[in-house]
């Protein structure tokens, strides 16, 4: 059997290109989320495109109950898994603290940092059986400096640094390699979700600058995770589009 990969949020943005880069390149894929429909339409894209197997896994990683049941009834061939990719994740809204809408909090914090634990929680201990194995989790430069109106997504994104950071210490004894890579804006449906359907708000935040693509982080991700020795980790890879110079600092064109 080829490795396996196991890719969170897979039926959009990052995740998608992350199943189909690992796909092409003949590692057998589970992909997950909760649009069912993507999926089905995922799966069957990469098998009919590549030489490799495809599983999808229908869940929504706020629900530890769905999470644990689908990682501990995955079928034999399926249960070694290689290469976890902590990416399903979530912004919603950009208002100021006073401000915000509380159940919007909830779904992030509940996505964003106990979705990324649950599914950590119930694929570390096969990782720590074949003592060996690669956890990426998807963190941002929302991380590594909050932003006004980002409050709670960059308050859930510095949790993934801090949580990356634990547990690489809690699995460097058992071989296990653990790698926080952190875009800067990328051009997915992740602004289309932060506000919430509106799509001129949406694409005002790309306006005058070429964002990074969902390619150029599973690009990145395929590096980090298959490209390098065996002894060599990345720990913390940041990484934006050339006019993005920090959260605050966007060079951008008139168009
Ligand atoms: P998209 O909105 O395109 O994709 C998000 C993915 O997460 C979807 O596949 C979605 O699947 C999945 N997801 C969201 N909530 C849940 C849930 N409760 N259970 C399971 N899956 C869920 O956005 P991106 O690809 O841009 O985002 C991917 C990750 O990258 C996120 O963690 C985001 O915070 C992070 N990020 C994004 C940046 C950007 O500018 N785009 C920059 C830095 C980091 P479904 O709805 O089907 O469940
Ligand atoms: C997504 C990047 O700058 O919108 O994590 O927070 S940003």
């Amino acid at each position: 059997m080829n490795k396996i990969v196991l890719v969170t949020g897979a039926t959009s943005g990052f995740g998608e290109a992350i199943a189909e880069i690992y796909a092409k390149n003949g590692l057998n894929v589970i992909i997950t989320g909760r649009r069912k429909e993507r999926l089905e339409l995922l799966k069957s894209h990469l098998e009919n495109n590549y030489q490799t197997k495809i599983l999808a896994l229908n869940f929504d990683v706020r629900d530890k109950n769905a999470v644990f049941n689908a990682i501990n009834s995955l079928p034999e061939e399926w249960k070694n898994i290689d290469i976890l990719i902590n990416n399903a994740g979530l912004a919603l809204g950009s208002s100021p603290i006073q401000e915000g809408n509380i159940d919007d909090w909830e779904t992030m914090i509940d996505t964003n940092v106990k979705g990324l634990l649950y599914v950590t929680k119930a694929v570390a201990p096969v990782m720590i059986k074949n003592n060996k194995g690669h956890i990426v989790n998807i963190g941002s430069t929302a991380g590594k400096e909050a932003y006004p109106g980002g409050n709670v997504y960059c308050g859930s994104k510095h949790a993934v640094q801090g949580i990356t950071d634990g547990m690489r210490q809690d699995l460097v004894q058992y071989g296990i390699k653990v790698t926080q890579i952190c875009p800067g804006m990328a051009e997915t449906e992740f602004s289309l979700v932060r506000f919430k359907g509106d799509k001129e708000k949406a694409d005002n935040v790309y306006k005058g600058v070429t964002p990074l693509t969902a390619e150029d982080v599973a690009q990145v991700t395929f590096f980090v995770t298959s490209g390098l020795a065996q002894h060599v980790e990345i720990r913390d890879l940041v990484m934006s589009c050339q006019q993005q110079a920090n959260s605050f600092v966007v060079h951008r064109k008139s168009e």
